[in-house]
């Protein structure tokens, strides 16, 4: 892509078709009314939909997410060889990794409804094949990319946005012992700025990764989380805004002094 033509092995249609359909998801993110109804929003009494367990949740639906760029990283060699875009799918799978198998199991969320897993398997099946696709057979970066700026800062944000987001998790989960569901106020680390610390280390962590691999599918999928983890953020903010008299005042929504 950075060079203009793709290698012969790349369908370009449904690469740029499914990065558009993905763009989409985000406004469509920033109109719904209500926030998705989970965590602090969740709608339904327990007895009125069908849960899992927080753990097995987030194992289910964030799973597709690195076993089909892994798959592809295993299959595909050319991107073993050392291109960018091997070290690019890499990362990917790293995130993703760290998200099925670490997060899932160290989470104390509530359990969450079986429809909004469907839906996140789903999509995370969807991202993963896009993000991996492009990088397994349309990426064609040239030799001097590992020194472009675009690439350094890229992944210089990505892996800063990967600290604040684990970071900002593991605070998120210190502030309930085993079985405990409730909430309190979040201290500490980009927390003391923002409600929604896990989410900006996120966005910062995608937007990291379309500059660093400046590809359809990761400027779409960098917007959609903008858009999504936005709006969440806005919701949280809001939650403990009407939940908590004491709740810091200067606190912002997402992005430090400024939203
Ligand atoms: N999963 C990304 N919508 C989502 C699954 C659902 O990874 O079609 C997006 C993801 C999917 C969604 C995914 C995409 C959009 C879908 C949606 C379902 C429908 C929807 C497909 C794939 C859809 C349209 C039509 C608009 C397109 O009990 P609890 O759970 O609240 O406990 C929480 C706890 N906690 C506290 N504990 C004590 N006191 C407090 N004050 C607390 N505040 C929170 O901390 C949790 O156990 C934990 C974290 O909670 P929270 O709410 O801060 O984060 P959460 O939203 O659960 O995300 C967890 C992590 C976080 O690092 C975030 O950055 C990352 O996952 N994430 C999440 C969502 C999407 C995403 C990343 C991304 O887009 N990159």
């Amino acid at each position: 892509m950075v060079s203009g033509a793709m290698p012969d092995g790349c369908q370009q249609t449904p690469m740029v078709a499914g990065s558009a359909l993905l763009a989409l998801l985000g406004p469509l993110a920033l109109y719904q009314v209500t926030p998705q109804a989970y965590g602090k929003h969740s709608r339904s009494p327990a007895s009125a939909t069908a849960l899992l367990p927080a753990r097995t949740a987030w194992f289910l639906q964030e799973l597709p997410a690195f076993v089909v760029p892994a798959g592809m990283l295993a299959r595909e060699p050319r991107t073993l060889s050392g291109p960018p875009a091997g070290l690019l799918l890499g990362l990917f799978c790293a995130h993703y990794f760290h998200r099925t198998f670490i997060y899932s199991l160290f989470s104390r969320g509530r359990p969450c409804p079986v429809f909004i897993v469907i839906e996140g398997f789903f999509f995370c099946m969807g991202n993963g094949l896009l993000q991996g696709y492009y990088l397994a057979y349309c990426a064609d970066y040239p030799a001097e990319w590992y020194m472009d700026i675009r690439f350094s800062l890229g992944i210089f944000l990505f892996l800063l946005g990967m600290g604040i987001n684990i970071h900002s998790d593991h605070l998120l989960r210190q502030l309930r012992k085993p079985g405990e569901i409730i909430y309190r106020i979040p201290q500490g680390g980009l927390f003391t700025y923002v409600s929604g610390a896990n989410f900006f280390g996120e966005i910062v962590e995608w937007i990291g990764f379309a500059l660093a691999s400046w590809s359809p599918p990761a400027f779409a999928f960098a917007f959609f989380s903008f858009c999504y983890l936005g709006t969440r953020a806005l919701s949280h903010h809001r939650f403990y805004l009407k939940t908590f008299e004491d709740y810091p005042k200067s606190r912002k929504a997402l992005i430090p002094f400024i939203f």
